[in-house]
């Protein structure tokens, strides 16, 4: 008897017809599942959170794998921030 040993064993003869071989981990499959991830926010998208390479980007925060980030920075909240887009209006200077 000879043992053939298959690269894909979904090349076997006796593989089911729906054989599917899992991907390996990667960055944006919604897993923090290589060490060099620190998040995964189910996409390899940059400027979102989490970077296309799984690094949190600054004033972001990551709190669960597969969702998206979320930002620390606050509009409103007195602290002058890089990016915050104004979702809400600030108020304006008192004139005199
Ligand atoms: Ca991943």
């Amino acid at each position: 008897m000879t043992l053939i040993v298959y690269t894909n064993p979904c090349d076997a003869p006796d593989a089911p017809a729906n054989c599917q071989v899992s991907a390996a981990p990667g960055c944006g499959d919604g897993k923090v599942n290589q060490p060099k991830e620190e998040c995964d926010d189910g996409n390899s998208l940059p400027g979102d959170g989490c970077s296309g390479i799984c690094k949190i980007e600054p004033y972001y925060t990551c709190p669960t794998e597969g969702m998206p980030c979320v930002t620390t920075i606050i509009c409103g909240d007195g602290k002058v921030g890089p990016t915050c887009s104004g979702t809400r209006a600030e108020p304006a200077p008192a004139r005199m």
